[in-house]
C-alpha cells in the first residue's frame, strides 16, 4: 500500500488485493459478498437511522462535495445557530414513532468549541432518554471532547475518511487525512463506536476507491458502521458536473466493503433518491444493511419514509430490532 502516515493502522488488506475483488466477475463478487453477509448478519434485516442537521451551512471547511461549505455558493441559507433542544427532541420522537432506532445529529463545523459541545451533550442525553441509539457528526474532536460525549451516553461518532489518501487533496485542503485519523482514534479510545466511510463518485478512479476501502478495513479495528455515500451533485459545488459512477461499480463497492469488513454495518447512505428500487435491492444483495430513513438527509433529499417502507415490504426486509 502507498505510504501514508497512519496511527494504529494494520495492513490487513493490501490495496491490490482489494482491487482484485473489484475485478471479479460481477456475479462472483456478489455471491461472495452474500455468503460473507449471511455468515455475519441476519440477511433480511435493515438498520434504520434518521438524520437531523443541528447546525446548517456556513462551514469554514472547503470539502468540494459539500453544499454546506462557505467556499461554495449553493444558495443554501447560511445559519450559524445551533438547533434548540426542544426541536431536536421533537424530531427524535417523530423519528422513533416512524420506526427509526438511531438518531444522528450533524453539525457543519470544522470542530466544536467546548460551549458548543455543552449543548450537544444535552441533546445526546435527551435523545438517549427516549430509548434511541445516538450518533453525532461534529467535525474534528480532541480526546477530552470524545470522553465528554461518551459520558453523555453517545453510542456512535460519524467521521468519514471520504476518499483515498492520494485523491484526498483534490477534494479537501482545510484538514488533512491524518487529522481525520486522529479524530477517529480519539473516538475509539473514548469507547464510542466508530461510524466511518466515504463517498463514491468524486471523480476518483477504481484504484482510488479500492484505496479508500483498504484504509477503512485497515483501521484497527475496522469501523463498526460504514456509510457508503453516492455523491449528491449539488449545483454550486465544484463537483456539480462530475459524471455519475456506473451503477454496477457502486454495487461492487458495497460488495467489496462487505467482503473486507464482514462484521461492519454497511449503510447505503446519500444518493438514494437517484437510485432505482432495483439498484437498491442489488446493494442490499451485496451486503448493505442500513439506510438513512427520513425525508431529508442534512440539506438534500432522501426517499420518502413511506416509499422506503414499501420497498422493504416488497423485498421482505425487516427493520433491525
Ligand atoms: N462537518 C462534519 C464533518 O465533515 O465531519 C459533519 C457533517 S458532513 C456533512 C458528513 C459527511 O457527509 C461527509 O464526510 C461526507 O462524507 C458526507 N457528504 C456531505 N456532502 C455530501 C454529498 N453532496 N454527497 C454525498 N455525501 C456527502
Ligand atoms: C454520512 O456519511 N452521510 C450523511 C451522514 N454521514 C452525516 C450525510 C450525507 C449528507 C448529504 C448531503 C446533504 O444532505 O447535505
Ligand atoms: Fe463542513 Fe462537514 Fe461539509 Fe466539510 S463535509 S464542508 S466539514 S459540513
Amino acid at each position: 500500500m502507498e505510504a501514508v502516515a497512519v496511527t494504529r493502522n494494520v495492513q490487513r488488506w493490501q490495496r491490490d488485493a482489494v482491487l482484485e475483488l473489484y475485478e471479479l466477475p460481477f456475479m462472483d463478487l456478489l455471491h461472495r459478498a452474500q455468503i460473507v453477509h449471511r455468515n455475519h448478519h441476519a440477511p433480511n434485516t435493515v438498520q434504520l437511522s434518521t438524520l437531523m442537521s443541528i447546525k446548517t451551512g456556513a462551514c469554514t471547511e472547503d470539502c468540494a462535495y459539500c453544499p454546506q461549505s462557505k467556499h461554495h455558493d449553493t444558495g443554501l441559507e447560511q445559519d450559524s445557530r445551533l438547533a434548540a433542544l426542544e426541536a431536536v427532541v421533537a424530531e427524535a420522537k417523530a423519528a422513533r414513532a416512524q420506526g427509526a432506532q438511531r438518531f444522528c445529529m450533524g453539525a457543519a463545523w470544522r470542530s466544536p468549541t467546548e460551549r458548543q459541545l455543552d449543548d450537544v451533550v444535552e441533546m445526546v442525553q435527551a435523545v438517549k432518554a427516549l430509548g434511541m441509539e445516538t450518533c453525532v457528526t461534529l467535525g474534528m474532536l480532541k480526546a477530552g471532547q470524545a470522553e465528554r460525549l461518551k459520558q453523555a451516553g453517545l453510542d456512535y461518532y460519524n467521521h468519514n475518511l471520504d476518499t483515498s489518501p492520494e485523491f484526498y487533496g483534490n477534494i479537501i485542503t482545510t484538514r488533512t487525512y491524518q487529522d481525520r485519523l486522529d479524530t477517529l482514534e480519539a473516538v475509539r479510545e473514548a469507547g464510542i463506536k466508530v461510524c466511518c466511510g466515504g463517498i463514491v463518485g468524486l471523480g476518483e478512479s477504481r484504484r482510488e476507491r479500492a484505496g479508500l476501502l483498504a484504509q477503512l478495513a485497515n483501521l484497527n479495528p475496522y469501523p463498526d458502521s460504514v456509510p457508503i455515500n453516492n455523491l449528491v451533485r449539488v449545483e454550486g459545488t465544484p463537483l456539480a458536473d462530475v459524471p455519475a459512477v456506473d451503477e454496477f461499480e457502486f454495487v461492487r463497492t458495497i460488495a467489496v466493503a462487505r467482503v473486507i469488513m464482514p462484521k461492519a454495518v454497511l449503510r447505503l447512505s446519500a444518493g438514494r433518491t437517484e437510485m432505482s428500487d432495483t439498484m437498491q435491492a442489488l446493494c442490499f444483495m451485496a451486503g448493505a444493511n442500513s439506510i438513512f430513513y427520513g425525508d431529508e438527509l442534512l440539506t438534500t433529499a432522501n426517499p420518502q419514509q413511506q416509499k422506503d417502507r414499501h420497498l422493504m415490504e416488497r423485498l421482505g426486509l425487516q427493520p433491525a430490532a
